[in-house]
């Protein structure tokens, strides 16, 4: 899943693609790359960020899905958006995943997912963006994430989502510290159990550069590592902004343990 930031305020490449044209072109790029699916996002949830009306998320995202579908896109698109009046406009844009860090904390979204027929991503967070870093506590950070997204998936489907278009995701960076970072990524085979595949989003975050001591952009080795390893330990689907280079790591890293034939083409799989 190839990151595309359409905001002045992202952690990592805000105001790179806020204009539409760029943010297609960027988006293309990914997709040749090898990215078989497009997150777009209008709002930024790096901790403290401003909150963006639906208005503005809306005049953000809509005109890129556009663009993307207008070019003959082939991947899947998604909307990164908690909003389901945004994810009601992206999914008529032609979307058919919506990203949801919140996981459902508009009532109204997951009826828009169903109305859209999209599949949805339910992501664990402690707090909110504005809150979620001060100070973070679990007893046991795996278990807390298991339970709360086997709570979330069960609300999904009791509000008519179907189960198999449902994805989970740790939160990687949302209320965690390092080690809680790096526990989850170790563990992240436990929330297989729930059923459902995994998505992890590690790329370029805050706990790299903790480790590394790297800023924002030069956070890509210690990227591949979380990548890597998060793959090994079963997550499916990799949100990430270097496309390329992720994809790279994991046809070795795949060839290595015997997952994939070297020789075959990679793409879709
Ligand atoms: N991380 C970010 C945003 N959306 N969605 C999922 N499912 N998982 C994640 O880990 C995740 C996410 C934060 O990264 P980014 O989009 O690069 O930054 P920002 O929120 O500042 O736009």
């Amino acid at each position: 899943m190839g990151i595309v930031n359409v905001t002045p305020d992202s952690f990592s490449d805000g105001g790179e693609f806020l204009d539409p044209e760029a943010a297609v072109a960027h988006g293309l790029e990914l997709v040749a790359e090898g990215a078989d699916v497009l997150d777009i996002g209008g709002e930024s949830t790096r901790p403290g960020a401003a909150e963006v009306g639906a208005e503005e998320e809306i005049r953000r995202v809509v005109p890129v899905i556009e663009g993307l579908m207008g070019a003959g896109c082939e991947a899947m698109i998604s909307v990164d958006t908690s909003k389901a009046a945004v994810a009601d406009k992206a999914l008529g844009a032609g979307a058919t995943m919506v990203n949801d860090v919140t996981a459902l904390s508009d009532e109204r979204m997951a009826a828009a997912c169903v109305r859209g027929d999209a599949s949805l991503v339910l992501m664990h967070m402690k707090g909110t963006p504005r809150t979620m870093q001060d100070n973070p506590s679990y007893d046991d950070v795996v278990d807390e994430v298991r339970r709360f997204l086997g709570g979330a998936l069960e609300h999904a489907v009791r509000e008519g989502v179907p189960e198999e278009m449902i994805w989970l995701d740790p939160g990687i960076g949302f209320g965690k510290t390092v080690e809680h970072n790096l526990e989850l990524i170790d563990r992240l085979g436990e929330l297989r159990e729930l059923g459902r595949p995994i998505v992890l989003g590690a790329s370029r975050k805050r706990f790299i550069g903790e480790i590394t001591g790297r800023e924002v952009g030069e956070r890509l080795g210690g990227t591949l590592a979380a990548n890597v390893i998060g793959a090994a330990r079963g997550a499916e689907m990799l949100r990430v902004h270097d496309v390329r280079e992720a994809r790279e790591a994991l046809d070795v890293a795949e060839a290595i343990a015997g997952t994939r034939d070297w020789r075959e083409p990679a793409g879709l799989r």
